[in-house]
C-alpha cells in the first residue's frame, strides 16, 4: 500500500518519510552523504536521543570512520576467508540434512534454520561453548530496538541486561579462540588498521548481525521451497541452483524488512521536499517486489536473475557478511536438494513478531528421503 501510495509517503504518526519503490529505495541507499547512518538506522535520532547501546562502528557510522571499519570486516569476511570455512560448513550441512531426514517431521525454524547457523557460525567466530543461549535473545533485542518505541522494543530492552553482559564479555580478545573471525579482527587492530578500543565493537557487530539474519534467510528459503513444489522440483533437478534459490528467497521474503536513514540537508526525493534531520524509512521488501523493477515480482523463481535486489542493502553499507550468509544458504539448500524428495508443511506456521525482521517462529514440516 505504501509503494502504490506514492514515491514518498509521509508517516505522520512518527513524523518520518517512507520510500517503498525500488528506484527511491535504491537512490536513498546510494547517497550516504545526504542520507546518513551515523544518526542511527532506527527511528531514534542519535543527534537527539542516546542510543540504547553504544552505536555500531559500522552499521551506525558514516565515512571516513565507516570506511576503516568496513575495510576490516570486508577482509575478515572475504572470499579467501570463505574458502577456509567452506568444507566445514558443507560437512555440517550434510550432517544436519541426514539427521533431519532420519526424523522426518520437525520444526524447520528451530531444528534447521536456527540449528544449522548455530552449529557453524559461533565456532567460525571463535566463541567458547558456554553462554551461547544468549545469542538469539540478544539479536532479537537488536532488531526490535530499531523501533518504533512499542511494547516489543520496550520489553526487549528491559530484559536485555544479561544478554548485553554476555556479548560484551565475548567481545574481549581473551575470549575469542585463535583463527576465528573475532581473532582476525584483533589482528587488524595489531596491524594498526583500527584501534584496540574499536576491535571489540566490530566483534559485537558480528554477534549482533551474524545469526538472526541468516536464520531468517534460511527460514524464508525453506518456507518458499515448501510452498512452491515446482520450484523445489527445479532445485532438485539441478542442485547447483541452491545459491540462487537462497538469494531469491532473500528477495522474495526480505528477512530484513526496513532500515532508516537521516537527511543531512534539505533534499528532494522525486519532487518531494525532505527537511534536514528527518528520518527516511526504506521498505526493502516492498522494493524487492516492485513491479516497476521486477517481472512477476510475487513469484518465487529459483532461476530468476536476482542481482540488484536490496535484501542485503546496496551501496557502501551493503551487507558485509553476505558471503557468509550465501555460504550457509548454499550449503544447506544443496544438501537438502540432493537428499530429500519432498518438503511438506505439516501444521500451521507461526509468524515471528519483530520490528525489523520478517520470518516465522515455527514451520512444522515433513521431509521424505530421495
Ligand atoms: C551492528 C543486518 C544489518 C546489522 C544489524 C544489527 C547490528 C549490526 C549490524 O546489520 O551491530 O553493526
Amino acid at each position: 500500500m505504501l509503494r502504490e501510495a506514492g514515491p514518498v509517503v509521509q508517516l505522520r504518526r512518527w513524523d518520518v518519510y517512507a520510500v517503498a519503490r525500488y528506484a527511491e529505495v535504491h537512490a536513498v541507499l546510494n547517497d550516504p552523504a545526504t542520507f546518513c547512518s551515523s544518526r542511527g538506522i532506527g527511528l531514534s535520532d542519535f543527534a537527539k536521543e542516546k542510543p540504547w547501546r553504544p552505536a555500531s562502528l559500522i552499521l551506525e557510522a558514516d565515512p571516513p570512520a565507516h570506511t576503516r571499519a568496513r575495510a576490516v570486516l570486508s577482509r575478515v569476511l572475504s572470499p579467501a576467508a570463505m574458502k577456509q570455512i567452506r568444507d566445514g560448513f558443507a560437512a555440517a550441512a550434510e550432517a544436519k540434512a541426514d539427521a533431519l531426514l532420519a526424523k522426518r517431521s520437525f520444526d524447520a525454524i528451530t531444528e534447521l534454520a536456527e540449528a544449522y547457523p548455530l552449529s557453524v557460525f559461533p565456532d567460525a567466530l571463535g566463541l567458547k561453548p558456554e553462554g551461547r543461549e544468549h545469542l538469539l535473545p540478544y539479536a532479537g533485542v537488536v532488531f526490535n530496538a530499531f523501533g518504533p518505541p512499542n511494547e516489543l522494543r520496550q520489553t526487549a530492552i528491559e530484559r536485555s541486561a544479561p544478554h548485553q553482559a554476555y556479548v560484551q564479555e565475548q567481545c574481549q580478545r581473551e575470549n575469542l579462540t585463535p583463527g576465528g573471525f573475532g581473532a582476525r579482527i584483533y589482528a587488524r587492530a595489531d596491524a594498526g588498521e583500527i584501534t584496540a578500543a574499536e576491535a571489540p565493537l566490530l566483534v559485537r557487530a558480528l554477534l549482533s548481525a551474524g545469526l538472526d539474519t541468516t536464520i531468517n534467510g534460511l527460514g524464508a528459503a525453506i518456507y518458499c521451497l515448501a510452498r512452491f513444489p515446482d520450484q523445489w522440483a527445479r532445485l532438485r533437478s539441478d542442485p547447483s541452483l541452491a545459491r540462487n534459490a537462497f538469494e531469491e528467497a532473500i528477495r522474495f521474503e526480505s528477512p530484513v524488512q526496513t532500515f532508516f536513514r537521516t537527511a543531512t540537508r534539505d533534499v528532494d526525493i522525486s519532487g518531494h521536499r525532505i527537511r534536514e534531520g528527518k528520518k527516511v524509512l526504506m521498505f526493502l521488501g516492498a522494493a524487492n517486489r516492485d513491479p516497476r523493477r521486477w517481472e512477476l515480482p510475487d513469484q518465487y523463481d529459483v532461476t530468476r536473475r536476482t542481482s540488484g535486489h536490496v535484501g542485503f542493502g546496496s551501496g557502501i553499507h551493503m551487507c558485509v557478511g553476505q558471503l557468509v550468509a550465501r555460504l550457509e544458504g548454499e550449503m544447506m539448500l544443496s544438501a537438502l536438494a540432493r537428499k530429500a524428495a519432498s518438503i511438506e508443511i505439516s501444521e500451521p506456521v507461526k509468524r515471528l513478531y519483530n520490528n525489523t525482521l520478517r520470518g516465522l517462529d515455527s514451520l512444522p514440516v515433513t521431509l521424505k528421503p530421495a
